[in-house]
């Protein structure tokens, strides 16, 4: 969807005429009752609370709510308090949150008590991997809202701003305070003047609802972008080149948040390039932001094709040099050692660098997960990261503990999403794909929050209203199959895509479908799924263990030793740990074999069971989501069969055993599967 696009959602807002199109999120609360709103400050954060209470209010008619910014120690940041009164907060922000907090709990039904409310990070951050041409990277709900080659340049139109607007309110919503507006393959106009212009109009409107601007940058940009001969990170004339470059961002943006870099990374340039290290690399350019504030998110997502096991670099990369960054410098580490899949084990970087800050990240795109055609909740994903216990300071040294300033002193902490969002009327092309964006802003103000009470509220919030959410009728034949299926849902794409441990087992480079058979010559290996799941006659699984790659080295005991034994190790990441042979007695007294289809086939079953909750959902939907739901889940049935066909076919030339009878046999030949995936590729698709 492009500028015309624009204009229809432009006429349609004007003249009210939005059918349910999805277009309002979780942002549906009308008032049914009248509020006095009683507030000291006059920002334009505080006047946006204010409208939002007024609006949405659906306490006690009449009531008055006090709003007030005054100091208090067990406020952290921006966090909010609720008290007999109104809101409390140290900043004007804190109060928005509290405003949307309380909203949420009138909508919800939820008790509104006298309660502290601090986030868990401080920098809560989605990243755009948005191009300027327009396009999106791995996205898959129409073109940028930020972007778009013709009208870059130009002044930003009314129509922009309002999009602009909506989406920080969203954002503001949830908590989510800042936003990287650009891709990490980062383009090498994005720090030119004209540009630059355009960012300033971005941040103003998003300012009000206290979200600061970051960007990405291309670590060559004093050679690109500058003209310089170098952009070697110790060669005086590209420090201050970098130096003007951010006087000048911060004079256009004062409030500027500072720069994401992905460098030395799937050929993207860094300061390896000149024999530098990424501390190297990252301090100049902390150094550049200290003096107005601002920070490096540098990411640790590095990979070269010569090592035998992508798995372990970014930790052999960076352990050496835990310390070394200055302190406005953090590490944004990806949840997964690989790449986003399905199912990994935690980074073993998490709680392992003690001395450098680090930050999770994790991507609410569904690169990996069915795009945004399956419905796939990913708070449970990120709940098991949130939770999984790295031992680095004894039991209990969860990824969050580790990496939310609990555990190590982390001079600052902070957390980013990579974003779902794009020009499609509904934002995330699946109606369900808007939980994910929820969710990653829940999770990131409070890392503690069950996967439960977030499908919860998402579902109050987008599906009723606070009438509706309190009948025994709607809550037990909507919220809770609904909520259910939500909470299965990533398990059973784990189970139909990558069950066990598998991982990267897709066709090609779009990581939609699968492609166990792909391995175009001439493509690197680590690109290709042979490389990952190992399939031959004698079993399958990559040998992470001590006798293979040794990556259960990087974890610390007991974790390394439990990993290392198939015995010990979890179930649901064998493979990624193990090489095993195809009649391995699993712990259900069942073959490795049987073991693998018996998850394709229940992988399957569970989308079929989707499809008839959703059906039976049908009353208490619109008829616009409902349909468009219903439609996806269609796909994702047939998609889940094609998973479940070409893996097992394919594997079984290996494995040489048959299919358990009990199980339903597949419906598609192997050679139609892969001649088609071919084909398509070869045809550039
Ligand atoms: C991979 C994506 C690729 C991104 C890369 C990254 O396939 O498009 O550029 O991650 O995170 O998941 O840098």
């Amino acid at each position: 969807m492009k500028k015309t696009a624009l204009s229809i959602i432009a006429i349609l807002i004007s003249f009210g005429l939005f059918a349910e199109d999805g277009h309002n999120l979780w942002l549906r609360n009308k008032n049914t009752g009248n509020v006095t709103v009683v507030f000291s400050d006059n920002s334009a954060t505080t006047a946006i609370a204010v409208e939002e209470l007024k609006q949405g209010w659906q306490g006690k008619d009449g009531a008055t709510i006090t709003l007030k910014i005054k100091k208090d120690k067990t406020i952290k940041n921006d966090g909010f308090k609720f008290s007999s009164t109104g809101i409390q907060a140290n900043t004007p922000i804190g109060i928005l949150y509290g405003a949307y907090e309380l909203l949420r709990r009138q909508q919800t039904s939820e008790s509104v008590e006298e309660k502290v409310f601090n986030p868990s990070y401080e920098v809560r951050t989605l990243n755009h991997w948005d191009n300027l041409d327009g396009t999106i990277e791995r996205g898959y709900a129409g073109h940028s809202i930020f972007w778009d080659k013709e009208r870059n340049l130009s002044t930003s139109t009314e129509l922009e701003k309002l999009l602009w607007k909506e989406y920080a309110r969203a954002n503001a919503s949830i908590g989510i305070n800042g936003t990287v507006l650009n891709n990490v393959n980062a383009s090498t106009d994005m720090l030119t003047a004209g540009i630059l212009k355009k960012v300033k109009e971005i941040a103003e409107v998003l300012r009000p609802y206290g979200i600061k601007t970051y960007l990405s940058v291309k670590f060559s940009s004093p050679v690109l972008t500058g003209s310089l001969k170098t952009s070697d990170p110790l060669d005086p004339m590209v420090i201050k080149w970098w130096n003007d470059k951010v006087k000048e961002i911060y004079k256009l943006v004062p409030d500027f948040g500072g720069f994401l870099v992905k460098a030395s990374s799937e050929g993207q340039p860094g300061p390896q390039d000149f024999g530098r290290t990424h501390a190297d690399g990252a301090n100049m350019l902390a150094d550049a932001l200290h003096p107005f504030g601002g920070i490096v998110m540098w990411r640790a997502f590095v990979y070269s094709p010569n090592d035998k096991d992508r798995a372990k670099q970014a930790y052999n990369e960076f352990m050496p040099l835990d310390g070394k960054f200055k302190d406005n410098v953090i590490i944004q580490v990806k949840n997964g050692p690989i790449d986003f899949q399905p199912r990994e084990p935690f980074s073993p970087l998490f709680g392992a660098m003690k001395k450098t800050s680090v930050m999770p990240e994790v991507q609410i795109t569904q690169e990996y997960l069915g795009q945004s055609i399956h419905l796939v909740f990913l708070a449970t994903l990120w709940e098991e990261m949130f939770k999984s216990d790295t031992y680095q300071q004894g039991a209990g040294s969860t990824v969050a503990k580790c990496t939310d300033g609990s555990i190590y002193p982390q001079k600052f902490t902070a957390i980013a999403g990579v974003s779902n969002i794009g020009l499609d009327t509904n934002w995330c092309g699946h109606e369900f794909a808007q939980s994910n964006w929820y969710a990653f802003g829940r999770q990131a103000w409070d890392n503690q929050l069950t996967s439960k009470q977030i499908a919860e509220e998402w579902i109050k919030l987008t599906f009723g209203n606070s009438n509706s959410v309190q009948t025994t009728d709607w809550k037990n034949n909507f919220l809770t199959p609904v909520m259910q299926m939500m909470l299965d849902s990533r398990e059973a794409a784990v189970n139909y895509m990558m069950p066990l441990g598998f991982h990267h087992i897709f066709s090609a480079d779009e990581h939609y479908g699968p492609g166990p058979w792909w391995a175009p010559k001439g493509i690197r290996a680590d690109w290709t799924p042979p490389y990952y799941h190992q399939a031959a006659a004698d079993g399958v699984g990559f040998n992470r263990t001590r006798t293979g790659s040794d990556a259960v080295e990087q974890y610390h005991e007991p974790l390394a030793s439990r990993f290392n034994d198939p015995k010990t190790c979890p179930e649901n990441v064998l493979l990624w740990f193990h090489h095993l042979a195809w009649d391995y007695k699993m712990k259900s007294g069942r073959t490795l074999w049987d073991e693998i289809c018996s998850h394709y086939a229940s992988g399957l079953q569970q989308v079929t069971e989707f499809q008839k909750i959703w059906d039976k959902a049908e009353i208490y939907v619109d008829a616009e989501r409902f349909g468009r739901v219903q439609s996806k889940l269609r796909t994702q049935r047939c998609d889940a069969q094609i998973w479940n066909d070409a893996c097992l076919l394919y594997f079984q030339q290996f494995s040489k055993k048959p299919i358990p009878y009990e199980l339903d046999r597949p419906v598609h030949d192997l050679n139609f599967l892969i001649h088609n995936d071919m084909k398509r590729f070869k045809k550039g698709n």
